[in-house]
């Protein structure tokens, strides 16, 4: 009986499904080779190591049950053809050893099991032979395991390539840039204990060699509101908690530290200081150990954390109301220490602190503040000052990584791999007990004028407009957003930064006369001077994000995956509502489909339309028209190439995986973009 083989075409090396037994053929220069996947052991074969091989592979619940298979199996990683989906163990599955990195240097993606560093492999060596810039794009929800995968990719490369001929120390910066960053930019929220809050592409360069010589990283939309707010068990950044944990009793009395978290209103919001998965002494002194590595100086490092102190009194400042109902600051001790470790004059700051500098014709005019008015302006100032000294280490961590040969005729023959650890969508799981908190008042009223000016639009959906049924899963403070892709319910708690951009004048000139030399490196006297009005968060996420893609277009992606099995933070639990979702979120049938299909991906015109029609103004948000010509001008407006695709008669066929992959790219932008919309729509409503 003649044997049925199907072939599936997956990069150069194209995979024979065998009915019992797995192997490929290869295409080397010396012909065809075919080989068993001897390396592999029982175990590793668990379920179908790559969904492609699945035999019923438009089948989610098929999908579903691979990826369950294999999780029981500690089996995290699956490919979908060159696609890494990886599923968060929660535990460690001592599967990054040095051991590990070995077994997969120089083999083919297919002769061992699917695993992260066969990709940071594989892109590493498509890098050096076709000399070609890479991007690996690592995706998904609040705790999916996106940083994690990055960390362990940079280290993969730290380790495993050559070191460079000059400018060793680059490794070690590299590698001890992260946590320095996550001290600043981190924290632990509801989903994640350890959670980025902040986006980040980092650029590693490589020389002709291979071996790494220089990196950049380029930080977006730092949540700064968390500086003086926290939900109910979140923290503030971790930064705080390791120096009043860890720091030496002398360096807290010239800061005017105590070390009880408790004792700081920036930190107590949250009610949570102490978290049993996080060592703040140990991650300390980690921290201060990479300070050194990645240039900073003692002085550099006393003026960096007089700074995240004078955040922390900041927070103590209090006022009382005169009986004009004017603010004073009734905090004298605070103001002291503020006015030590920022370098400012402290009858300054208090004016500052109490008083709005008005210009009207050609004159100042001081005009009190109110109690309100000055904690607003207090917490502006928390906000300004801690998020400019992100922005400020963020710059110097890049003057320490930048090549040191950059000025050398081989800076030119340098290639790039860049890592996007994409800022991750929380998605959520409602819970209809939650109560509200004081202080939502203008989070619900945002809503409300949410609901006003978007009601109409067909995917918006609140607990006020919701049917019956609906209502009872979505909170009063949620709104949910349908996407094709499945629903995503957002909260508003924390979508509103209570304007934290509009900083006082005199606030900003007090700054400006800091003698501490980060603050004066953050705080410009030119922008005195600017009359424009200041980038407001929302143009300035989207300029970065303009910026990201036009990076990002310029190299070979890869992809990574990543989902988080259980809200928990729990090993071994598998939610199978939980990762249904993100399966949809994260378009895996699609990829699926579009790898399955080889050079022939095709789709009813209707499916394509409803999934991309986000991408372009004129099918969106619908298209009167008949599904083929609204695909005809989608496609045209995506840029599509004449050779890229062909219109059949119900179905658009695509002959290349990476057009449609660029299309996924650009849906994904644009649920980052909608984001910031509603961040906008809010600013203009305040
Ligand atoms: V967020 O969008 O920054 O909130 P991430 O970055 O996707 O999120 P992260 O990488 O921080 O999630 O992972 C969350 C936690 O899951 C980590 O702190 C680890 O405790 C755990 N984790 C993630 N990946 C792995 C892994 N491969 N092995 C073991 C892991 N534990
Ligand atoms: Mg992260």
């Amino acid at each position: 009986m003649a044997l049925q083989v199907e072939l599936i075409p997956t990069g150069e090396i194209i995979r024979v499904v065998h009915p019992h037994r797995p192997c490929k053929l290869a295409l080397g220069s010396d012909g065809v080779r075919v080989t068993m996947e001897s390396a592999l052991t029982a175990r590793d074969r668990v379920g179908v190591q790559d969904f492609v091989l699945l035999e019923n592979f438009t089948s989610e619940a098929a999908f579903m049950e691979n990826l369950r298979r294999r999780f029981r199996e500690n089996l995290i990683y699956t490919y979908i053809g060159p696609v890494l989906v990886s599923v968060n163990p929660y535990r460690d599955l001592q599967i990054y050893s040095r051991q590990h990195m070995e077994r997969y240097r120089g083999v083919s993606f297919y002769e061992v099991p699917p695993h992260l560093f066969a990709v940071a492999d594989t892109v590493y060596r498509a890098l050096r032979t076709e000399r070609r810039d890479q991007a690996v794009m690592i995706s998904g929800e609040s705790g999916a395991g996106k940083t994690e995968a990055t960390k362990r990719l940079l280290q993969f490369y730290a380790e495993t390539c050559p070191a460079p001929e000059r400018g060793g120390a680059v490794r070690d910066r590299l590698l001890q840039s992260n946590p320095v960053l996550e001290a600043f930019g981190n924290a632990k929220t509801l989903r994640n204990d350890n959670s980025s809050r902040f986006g980040k592409y980092m650029d590693v360069q490589f020389d002709f060699k291979g071996a790494p010589v220089g990196g950049h990283i380029l930080s977006y939309l730092l949540e700064k509101s968390r500086v003086v707010h926290q939900n109910h068990g979140e923290r503030n950044f971790h930064i705080f908690y390791q120096l009043l944990e860890g720091g030496e009793e002398e360096t807290l009395r010239r800061l005017g530290l105590e070390r009880n978290p408790q004792s700081y209103l920036y930190l107590v919001k949250g009610q949570c200081a102490k978290v049993s998965s996080i060592n703040d002494k140990s991650d300390w002194k980690v921290v201060r150990k990479a300070l050194t590595v990645i240039d900073f100086t003692e002085e550099e490092v006393e003026e960096l954390l007089s700074i995240v102190a004078s955040v922390l009194h900041l927070g103590n400042i209090h006022f009382a109301a005169d009986e004009e109902s004017n603010a004073q600051v009734t905090t004298e001790n605070q103001i002291k220490y503020l006015s030590r470790l920022l370098g400012v004059e402290g009858a300054t700051l208090r004016e500052a602190l109490t008083h709005r500098k008005i210009i009207a014709k050609g004159e100042e005019l001081l005009s009190p503040l109110n109690l309100e008015q000055a904690a607003y302006a207090r917490d502006a100032l928390a906000k300004a000052v801690y998020s400019r000294t992100f922005t400020w280490l963020v710059g110097k961590i890049n003057r320490s990584l930048a090549s040191k040969d950059a000025e050398s005729p081989s800076w030119r023959s340098t290639t790039v791999l860049g890592l996007l650890d994409i800022y991750g969508f929380e998605v959520f799981q409602h819970n209809d007990e939650e109560c509200l908190r004081p202080g939502e008042a203008t989070d619900l009223t945002f809503l409300e004028k949410l609901e006003d000016t978007v009601k109409q639009h067909p995917h918006f959906l609140t607990h006020k407009l919701a049917d019956q049924r609906t209502r009872k899963s979505l909170g009063r403070g949620e709104f949910r957003l349908l996407h094709y892709a499945g629903e995503v319910t957002y909260s508003v708690t924390g979508f509103l930064d209570k304007n934290n951009d509009l900083l006082f004048r005199n606030l900003k000139e007090t700054m400006c006369s800091s003698k501490n030399p980060i603050m004066s490196q953050c705080f410009d006297r030119n922008e005195l001077s600017d009359k424009k009005r200041p980038e407001t968060v929302a143009t300035q996420f989207k300029l970065s994000l303009l910026q990201l893609v036009e990076i990002l277009k310029s190299k070979e992606p890869a992809y990574v995956r990543c989902i988080k099995p259980n809200d928990a933070k729990q090993p071994g639990r598998f939610d199978e509502v939980l990762i249904r979702h993100q399966v949809k979120y994260l378009g895996l049938m699609e990829n699926l489909r579009v790898r399955r299909a080889g050079f022939a991906y095709r789709r009813k015109y209707e499916v394509f339309l409803q999934r991309y029609k986000s991408l372009c103004p004129e099918t969106w948000p619908t298209w009167a028209g008949r599904p083929q010509d609204g695909v005809a001008v989608l496609v045209r407006h995506l840029g599509y190439k004449p050779e890229e695709y062909k219109m059949g008669r119900t179905k658009i066929f695509i002959r290349f995986p990476k057009t449609l992959f660029a299309t996924e790219d650009a849906l994904e932008v644009r649920r980052q973009s909608l984001a910031t919309k509603i961040q906008a729509a809010w600013r203009g409503f305040h």
